[in-house]
């Protein structure tokens, strides 16, 4: 791999890729993309559990770019997504830019001569610009309980699943009830000699509307695109209307109406109805489906345990309630770092310090993608950019967009570096802030993920169409520009 790059982009999941696709087609050729695993496909390549399907529906989780007229399901499976990006690669001719099993220790702004000095596994190189798309899902979470690490029998996280552990007969432990857990626990409820599922908050769950894709079906995309096309775009503006619902909590009444008799008609027994119902708004947190929850919950061999785990020992947990518990084999379905990623502690800025000390906690960007003091760094998902109601590949098409106007901006304007004006980002934040005040994610009465150190949302708090809309134009006024100068690179 050769040490001197206009773009080195980290990481090849949907966002890195997307951006490796655009550049070549803006005919931008000098860049790789990084990727630490063996192979691309980011969330998709690294959730394998069990169930692992994606909760947006498959004409939306494709980049608009390249439709997929084979998806077989209306919401696709874990394989079926990752084959998916796998073929972009090859359709796309990405292969000559991405180098696997790279891994970026370290990624420090050189101010003289102005350009991006990253540390990797395979050694230094210098770049440009950085394109940073890591993901916001990425990094694992595995709760600090005391005794985790004395645990006897193997223990893995939902997004690192132990293929060669056996769970045919073993007594498991399902720590979480987030969406990785509820669509675990049906697939190894079948299999496993006892099941305990560790519920600290119960989830809201609505029905799930999945269905397969027949054949004539898929024939009809395959020569009629624009029935794919038209297909995506009535999904796409029908899911930006549920945005309100977010916004206006009290909109969300016929939802929380759907799970409740959904939850009714799957569960007779009133005491685990009681156990499983929500005490917040639904929204608050990630809004689940599943047809195949409730019912796994009710088989003979499974255990609802309505409380935290607070304790592992060797061969049991202990929950909250102070009953232990034995298992034999733990899956933590605990989700992701999410405001204190391992990879904003290996950035620095201008001033030598990282994103993390940067943001302390409270993540923060301009339009989600630019930091002031980080010039020449694009976040893709970055802060400020998840969603609860639509596909997040509408926001990484949007700011993928925003960067590819950025660079025209310092080619034609020979520029050199560039970040946000500190006021425009402050500005911009705060008016988020203001947005979000009264959302279900900050007033509906729950703990998420959802939310920085400072209880501040870090999701989008709009419609996606008014991301696209912020982000259409790279609007170089609200840019400290230096110009470019020989030795930059
Ligand atoms: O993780 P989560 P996830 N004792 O953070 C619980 C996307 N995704 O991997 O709710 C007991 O949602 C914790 O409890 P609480 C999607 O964006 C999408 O499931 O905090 N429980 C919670 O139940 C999603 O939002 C898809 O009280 C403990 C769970 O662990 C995001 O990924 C599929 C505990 C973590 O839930 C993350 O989802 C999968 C303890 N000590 C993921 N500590 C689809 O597309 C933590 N918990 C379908």
């Amino acid at each position: 791999m050769s040490t001197d790059h206009r773009v080195v982009i980290i990481g090849a999941g949907f966002s890195g890729l997307g951006a490796a696709i655009r550049l070549k087609a803006a005919r931008i050729d000098d860049f790789v993309v990084l990727e630490r695993a063996d192979s691309v496909g980011g969330t998709w390549r690294a959730n394998t559990y069990p169930g692992c399907q994606c909760d947006v529906p498959s004409h939306l989780y494709s980049y608009s770019f390249a439709p997929n007229p084979n998806w077989t399901r209306t919401f696709s499976h874990q394989r079926e997504i990752w084959d998916y990006l796998r073929a972009c690669v090859e359709r796309y001719g990405l292969r000559p830019h991405l180098h696997l099993g790279v891994e970026v220790h370290g990624c420090v702004w050189q101010e003289e001569p102005g350009h991006w000095l990253l540390e990797t596994s395979a050694g230094a190189l210098r770049a440009s610009v950085v394109i940073g798309a890591m993901g916001a899902l990425s990094e694992p979470s595995l709760p600090p309980l005391p005794g985790i690490d004395r645990f006897a029998g193997p223990l893995f996280h939902s997004a690192a699943w132990r293929h060669d552990v056996e769970l045919r007969g073993a007594r498991v432990a399902l720590i979480g009830t987030g969406a990785s857990a509820i669509q675990i626990a049906p697939e190894i409820q079948p299999v496993v000699s006892e099941l305990a599922v560790y519920q600290r908050t119960p989830p809201w769950i609505l029905p799930h509307p999945d269905r397969p894709i027949g054949d004539r079906e898929r024939a009809l995309y395959r020569v009629a695109p624009l029935t794919q096309r038209a297909m995506r775009s009535a999904i796409a503006w029908a899911r930006e209307a549920l945005v309100l619902g977010f916004r206006h909590p009290w909109l969300g009444g016929p939802g929380e109406r759907l799970a409740r008799s959904h939850l009714e008609r799957q569960v007779a027994d009133p005491r685990m109805r009681e156990m499983l119902r929500p005490a917040y708004r639904l929204g608050c947190k990630r809004i689940l489906i599943s047809n195949r929850y409730y019912p796994a919950l009710m088989q003979p061999n499974v255990t609802l345990v309505p409380h935290a785990v607070t304790e592992v020992r060797p061969h049991s947990l202990v929950a909250e309630d102070g009953i232990e518990r034995p298992a034999d084999v733990i899956v933590a379905a605990t989700g992701f770092r999410v405001t204190d990623s391992p990879a904003s502690h290996r950035i620095r800025g201008r001033d030598g310090r990282t994103l993390a000390e940067h943001w302390n906690g409270s993540p923060q960007a301009y339009k989600g993608t630019t930091i002031a003091g980080f010039p020449n760094l694009f976040m893709l998902l970055g802060p400020h950019t998840g969603l609860g109601h639509t596909s997040v590949l509408l926001m990484i098409e949007s700011q993928i967009d925003y960067v590819l106007g950025a660079l025209r901006a310092m080619d034609e304007r020979r520029i050199g570096a560039l970040e946000p004006r500190p006021a425009v980002q402050a500005a911009f934040v705060a008016g988020l802030r203001r947005r979000a005040r009264g959302t279900v994610w900050e007033s509906g009465g729950c703990a998420s993920w959802y939310l920085d150190a400072g209880g501040h949302s870090v999701l989008w708090p709009d419609s996606a169409w008014r991301f696209r809309r912020a982000l259409r134009h790279f609007d170089l006024t609200s840019y400290l520009a230096r110009p470019y100068s020989s030795s930059s690179r």
